[in-house]
């Protein structure tokens, strides 16, 4: 292995490389977590993301380590030899004598066990019990406790400093986790934390405070041509239409052209991911956009698992009627084109009266007849076993958005997550986020969130908010985010109401947008993706293992911290746009409002100025800040 280390971010101006000076030989990095080859949650995204970077700076000396799960390793892992005599002996030796680890053998190599959540943590307070020369890492994805107290009715960020830990704890019957947890942040060499805001949590309900703060990042995915991002989400919104063109059968009162997809996504946690808000905007929104006889309407997705017995009939009848739909009309074009061709050898025009015989309209009128129902499309798509207690199906009863033809906002429930076999919806969530319009994510408990991350580098907007890490974390580095699509929304000193009317608000005012402002907006946001690239964030991370390494080897290794990582980085404004999308109607690169005329790609001139713009911002990025640590 050379001896520096650099995470190169150049495609990035003014945010410079980060050498460091680093003698790595003869170390060797473990990353335990329980969500190894195992998809539970956001740390499954943060390891199988982080994998490329990692491994391109530790090559052969990285391991990861989780559980062993027959799903996982069938799926996700490729069986290899071990590579080194030195490993394979240390597996042999725990193979034959149950799990037992391994610092000891005649190399000694230097050590860093990087451990994930308290699951994890059991293992660095064992390493640390027995004395083994390990530096140790240890991050936390959330507080068990912040996560329990959030969901309850607790006004939790005002309370921070005053709950009686052990108490809170106890009430909730996980006293004996929190303990694990706590004793895993106390015992680390080197404690981090995803976010500004979870470092202060962690320092209030662990009682200590973070070393660094390790933002989460993603693998950015670049295109050759620039609008290729575009073109994915017109195929991607096209499927998502089809799925909608069956859903809504019987129904189809509404212009699919005029139509907006909005989503949110992620653990069923009902306040927590702010699901509650974000119905209670839709219920205004829907009022709203009646009032004043929009023509837009909204369908808002619910992606979140819960417990059910499969695809409920009704849904899945939607399906089939429209691909009978689908089916009857190729038929009848397929007889009609036979005859025409037929005509046209004989050289003669056809009878136009004759093109179509009798069975072909019984045939249509039976496929019409077909999409008659008495109900509305259904809110959810599958048979909950809880459907009179849970808590989205609850909430939709009471503010009544049934899906009727009234209504401008309609709601589709999905309780499973995505999938491309799906019969149903068949995309994956990548495919499912780049066909929306705006993801809604109004968390109240949100240590760092990856689905509005996600959205920005596949250049979709998204709604985040002000307790939520991400939202913390674009507010700090870019000048105004709203220019960019990243609505952060106030959920800290306001109430929950008056978020609800914020919400509200940039709902409406996205839904005024014209398609041409849309197209430019998701320019922008999608020229944010490099903030969020592992080749920058995964810095972080390689400070927190040098820190380690140095504070249990201080004969081997010295640690320097990076003093310019105490300022902070800012995105500029776009060069010629207003502060936000609301106000930008009249003032944007291209004022027409008459959006709809239907055309294949941003115009030339459009993407003429995006260019432009994207070269000005460049132009006028300042020196590099970084992001604070803890
Ligand atoms: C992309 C495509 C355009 C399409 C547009 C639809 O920009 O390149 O061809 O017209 O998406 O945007 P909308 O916001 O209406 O889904
Ligand atoms: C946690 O997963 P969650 O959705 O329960 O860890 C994620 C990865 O760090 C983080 O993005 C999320 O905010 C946390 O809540």
């Amino acid at each position: 292995m050379p001896l520096s280390r650099t995470l190169s971010m150049s495609s990035l101006p003014g945010l410079e490389d980060w050498e460091d000076e680093f003698d790595l030989e003869n170390t060797v990095l473990f990353e335990v977590a329980w969500e190894v080859a195992n998809k539970v949650g956001g740390i499954y995204t943060v390891l199988q993301t982080k994998a490329k970077v990692t491994g391109d700076e530790w090559g052969d000396n990285y391991y990861l380590v989780g559980p062993y799960t027959e799903q996982g390793v069938r799926t996700q892992v490729e069986l290899l030899e071990p590579p080194t005599p030195a490993l394979k002996r240390t597996l042999d030796s725990m193979n034959s004598k149950g799990c037992k680890f391994l610092a000891q053998n005649e190399e000694k190599p230097h050590v860093v066990a990087h451990f994930h959540e308290w699951l994890a943590g059991i293992g660095l307070c064992l390493c640390r019990a027995r004395r083994l020369p390990v530096a140790t890492i240890f991050t936390t994805h959330a507080t068990l406790l912040g996560r329990y107290l959030c969901a309850g009715a607790v006004d939790f960020y005002n309370n921070l400093e005053n709950f009686n830990v052990d108490k809170e704890a106890g009430e909730r019957q996980i006293y004996h986790r929190y303990c694990m947890e706590r004793a895993a942040a106390h015992c680390a060499h080197v404690f981090t934390t995803v976010s500004q805001i979870t470092a202060i949590e962690a320092q209030h309900l662990l009682k200590r405070k973070p070393d660094i703060v390790t933002p989460n990042g993603l693998n950015v995915k670049k295109f050759s041509a620039m609008h290729e991002f575009q073109n994915l989400h017109a195929q991607s919104k096209a499927r998502i239409q089809e799925f909608v063109r069956g859903h809504f059968y019987g129904h189809l009162d509404f212009n699919l052209d005029k139509t907006l997809y909005f989503f949110i996504a992620g653990r069923y946690e009902f306040s927590n991911k702010g699901a509650d808000v974000f119905l209670e905007a839709l219920a205004r929104l829907n009022y709203l956009l009646r009032v004043n006889g929009s023509e837009q309407t909204v369908v808002a997705f619910f992606i979140m698992p819960a417990r059910t017995n499969n695809f409920n009939v009704e849904t899945l009848k939607g399906q089939a009627v429209r691909k009978q739909l689908w089916d009857t009309a190729n038929t009848v074009k397929e007889k009609f084109g036979r005859k025409l061709y037929e005509s046209l050898l004989v050289g003669s025009l056809p009878d136009m009266n004759k093109m179509l015989d009798k069975e072909d309209f019984t045939m249509m009128k039976r496929a019409i007849f077909a999409t008659q129902r008495q109900s509305f499309p259904p809110v959810c798509t599958h048979n909950m076993l809880d459907d009179s207690s849970d808590p989205i199906l609850t909430t939709i009863r009471r503010i009544g958005l049934f899906n009727s033809s009234a209504d401008r906002v309609k709601v589709i429930f999905h309780p499973e997550f995505l999938s491309s076999t799906s019969p149903l919806l068949p995309v994956d969530y990548e495919e499912f986020v780049r066909g929306c319009h705006l993801g809604v994510f109004p968390s109240y408990y949100e240590p760092w969130g990856y689905t509005p991350a996600e959205c920005t580098v596949m250049g979709i907007p998204s709604i985040s908010t002000n307790l939520s890490g991400f939202g913390c974390f674009m507010e700090e580095h870019i000048a105004d985010p709203s220019a960019y699509g990243i609505y952060i929304l106030d959920r800290r000193f306001r109430s929950l109401d008056d978020s609800c009317s914020q919400l509200t608000s940039f709902l409406y005012s996205f839904c005024q947008q014209s398609r041409r402002q849309r197209i430019i907006q998701r320019n922008r946001t999608e020229r944010l993706s490099d903030l969020l690239d592992w080749k920058y964030l995964g810095r972080y991370y390689m400070s927190a293992r040098h820190m380690a390494l140095a504070k249990a080897f201080p004969d081997h290794f010295t640690y320097e911290p990076h003093e310019d990582a105490t300022q902070g980085y800012r995105y500029p404004r776009p060069a010629s746009v207003p502060p936000s999308p609301s106000l930008s109607r009249h003032s944007s690169p291209h004022q027409s409002e008459d959006e709809e005329e239907p055309r294949d790609g941003p115009l030339e001139e459009e993407r003429y100025d995006e260019d432009e713009e994207a070269a000005k911002d460049r132009r006028n990025i300042r020196a590099p800040e970084w992001p604070r640590r803890a």
